[in-house]
């Protein structure tokens, strides 16, 4: 099938260009000058009219598909699993412009690595709507599981696993297993992604909180300081020093603290680097996590949402960050859990609420209209969220880029669209709830491409489940 997207302004992470775009098949074939005869106009005059359909991208933005690199479908946490599967998390993400994510295959202490990949290929083999690929988190740090890092590096296409500084007795590695595992990743030039928080100090926090009576969801926050966050990220990096300079990758930063740490190791020429979420940017403690009553059960997430009370503004911060590179990528963290018998497992005390806001549907969205704000520019809009995560777990040039050989993963973006979120309105999650209910965004998916096949189009899903396939990676592309 050939499909020609005419008429459309082509935006890259390095430029804004009118370009018509020809996809054979799975792959874009050609960008060529806007009514070029190398293509002809699809209505049957020209070198190459014969094209079998014709998208008129007229007035709007012809993008890379999204590419989420941190998502948990199905993740089993807080005694419950995330609430969507891979069949209608990946079909939501299609719905918000995202064309691969990169979920986490889970293995905690005592387990097989080989067993948890193989439960995770299961989970997500014939159902996903778009393409996906793993990294792996490795909850138990033995010879046995760093034997196998090298194993799915070498022959798995999984070449990215995250550690935990966070949740004790559930995922958490010390700063041994933290060193042994980065310096696996310095042999055979994995990436170690990091869940930064200093887990035992807060702890303690959370045990000293419940004991005051303190179990309103807004405490999660308050037992979670931004400071250890921005002690256990200076940590990480300078474990990761002394394993070599080893590719860093912090995961979903969402305090100043964190961010001084990373972007003075980033100006010391460490191979570190960050990502934040949406909720990071937009949500505070006050207006979101101290709702009234249990309300706040919905923003429970980790780390937390921070206050707009402290004394550094995180918001601001992380945009700024964003702009300037300190921070590389916007992923969601996608932990969907409903309200109802999930959050509710916490009434009464907020440890116990299941960590996780749903958010797969709506990155590119919620990022545009940091656009539309002036937060981002255009083309670090399209960086941030498609090019950069290609990059850096190893899936570019084929995805993450508009260009001749690439994937055929397209979004067609209307700038003057409106995207209404809420429960009744855009939301196709598993969730009884949406974290972003009644957020209004100036712009709006209008046609996605998955691999050249429409998935989204005219306000209606047409992909079908099990086209998505699984993407091998290979090593990331920032280091030096
Ligand atoms: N944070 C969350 O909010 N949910 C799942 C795991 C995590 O680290
Ligand atoms: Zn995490
Ligand atoms: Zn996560």
């Amino acid at each position: 099938m050939k499909i020609l997207i005419k008429n459309g302004t082509v935006v890259g992470a390095t430029g804004a260009q009118a370009m018509d775009v020809l996809v054979d098949g799975e792959t874009i074939a050609a960008l060529v000058q806007p009514g070029s005869t190398l293509i002809g106009d699809g209505t049957g005059t020209g070198a190459g009219a014969a094209v079998d359909k014709v998208i008129d991208a007229a007035g709007k933005y012809v993008i890379p598909g999204g590419i989420d690199v941190h998502t948990h479908m199905e993740l089993p946490f807080g005694g419950t699993n995330a609430s969507d599967t891979f069949e209608t998390g990946t079909r939501a993400a299609a719905w918000g412009g995202v064309t691969t994510i990169v979920d986490f295959a889970v293995q905690r202490t005592g387990e097989n690595v080989h067993d948890a990949l193989a439960a995770w290929h299961q989970k997500a083999d014939g159902n996903c709507a778009i393409d996906y690929g793993f990294h792996q988190i490795i909850g138990g740090v033995d010879d046995e599981s760093l034997k196998a890092m090298g194993y799915l590096m070498d022959h798995e296409g999984v070449t990215s696993f995250k550690l935990f500084m966070a949740y004790p007795g559930v995922f958490y590695s010390d700063d041994g297993q933290i060193l042994r595992a980065m310096q696996k990743a310095s042999d055979t030039g994995a990436v170690i992604m990091m869940h930064a928080e200093n887990g035992i100090a807060i702890d303690v926090l959370v045990a000293q909180a419940l004991a005051r009576g303190e179990t309103d969801p807004k405490y999660h926050s308050l037992t979670r300081p931004s400071i250890l966050e921005g002690e256990a990220t200076n940590r990480a990096i300078v474990l990761a020093k002394a394993a070599g300079n080893i590719p860093l990758y912090v995961v979903h930063m969402s305090a100043s603290e964190a961010l001084d740490a990373l972007a003075a190791a980033r100006h010391q020429g460490a191979n570190v680097f960050g990502e934040t979420c949406p909720q990071y940017l937009y949500m505070t403690l006050e207006d979101h996590l101290a709702k009234p009553g249990f309300e706040g059960a919905k923003y429970v997430c980790s780390p937390p949402i921070r206050s707009k009370l402290d004394h550094r503004h995180h918001h601001a911060d992380l945009w700024r960050g964003l702009r300037m590179n300190e921070l590389a990528i916007v992923s969601t963290d996608h932990c969907p859990f409903c309200f109802k018998d999930q959050k509710e497992l916490g009434l009464g005390d907020f440890s116990k609420i299941p960590n996780g806001i749903g958010s797969v549907e709506h990155r590119m969205d919620l990022l545009y209209q940091g656009v539309v704000t002036g937060q981002l520019t255009l083309e670090r809009w399209v960086e941030t969220c498609c090019t950069t995560p290609a990059r850096m777990f190893g899936m570019y040039p084929h995805k993450g880029v508009i260009a001749p050989g690439a994937d055929a993963d397209i979004v067609v973006y209307d700038p003057n669209g409106k995207t209404t979120i809420g429960i009744n309105a855009s939301h196709h999650m598993n969730m009884d709830h949406s974290a972003w209910e009644g957020t209004v965004i100036d712009g709006k998916v209008d046609t996605v491409l998955s691999r050249g096949t429409v998935v989204i189009e005219g306000n209606a899903y047409v992909g079908t489940k099990g086209h998505g396939r699984f993407v091998k990676r290979g090593l990331c592309q920032y280091l030096h």
